[in-house]
C-alpha cells in the first residue's frame, strides 16, 4: 500500500477561487487537489485533503493521521496563529509536518507573523500560492523517503532515529 498524507486545510479555505483572488488565487480547493493527485502519483503516494472551518475537527483528524498516514501537510489558516490545540496534536502526532500558506505572513500584519504551528514543523512553505500546495507534497516525499530509507546498505530501516 502507498504511504498516505494528509493534507488538512483551516476554516474560510473553502472559499478559495471565489473570494478574495488578488490575495488567494483563482484556483479552488478541489483544482489544487486534482494537481496533487497527479503528483502524489509520480511519488507513489497517496493523499487525503481535507478542509474545516472547526478547531477540534482539526485536531481530530490529526489524531487519526497518527495511526494512518506517513505524514501531515496543513495550511491551518487563521488558526496558525491562535491554535495551541493544533499545534499540541502535531506534537503528539509524531510524523513529519509542513506548515504551508498561500500567502507569505510575513509580508502582511504583525498578528500574521507568529505561529504556533511552526512549533512542530519540519519546515514552512509560504507564499508560492496553489503551487506551494506541490512544493510541499515534493518536500513530503522526501521526508517520508529518507525516513523509511536504511542509513547503510544493510543497515535495518527504522521510523525515527534516535539524535546523538
Ligand atoms: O496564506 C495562507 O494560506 C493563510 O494560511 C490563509 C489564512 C490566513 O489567516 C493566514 O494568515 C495565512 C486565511 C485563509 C482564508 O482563506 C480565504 C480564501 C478565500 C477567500 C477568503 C478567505
Amino acid at each position: 500500500m502507498k504511504p498516505k498524507i494528509m493534507v488538512l486545510n483551516g476554516p474560510n479555505l473553502n472559499l478559495l477561487g471565489v473570494r478574495q483572488p488578488q490575495i488567494y488565487g483563482r484556483d479552488t480547493l478541489s483544482d489544487i487537489e486534482s494537481r496533487l493527485r497527479v503528483r502524489a502519483r509520480s511519488h507513489e503516494l497517496a493523499i487525503d485533503m481535507r478542509q474545516s472551518n472547526h478547531e477540534g475537527e482539526l485536531v481530530t483528524w490529526i489524531q487519526e493521521a497518527r495511526t494512518t498516514c506517513a505524514g501531515i501537510i496543513i495550511n491551518p489558516a487563521a488558526y496558525t496563529h491562535t491554535s495551541v490545540a493544533i499545534l499540541d496534536a502535531l506534537l503528539a502526532c509524531e510524523l513529519p509536518v509542513i506548515e504551508l500558506h498561500l500567502s507569505n505572513p510575513h509580508q502582511r500584519e504583525d498578528f500574521r507573523h507568529r505561529s504556533f504551528v511552526t512549533l512542530a514543523a519540519k519546515g514552512v512553505i509560504a507564499g508560492f500560492g496553489a503551487h506551494g500546495y506541490e512544493l510541499a507534497l515534493d518536500a513530503m516525499a522526501k521526508l517520508v523517503k529518507d525516513q523509511g530509507a536504511p542509513a547503510k546498505p544493510g543497515e535495518r530501516a527504522t521510523k525515527k532515529r534516535r539524535a546523538k
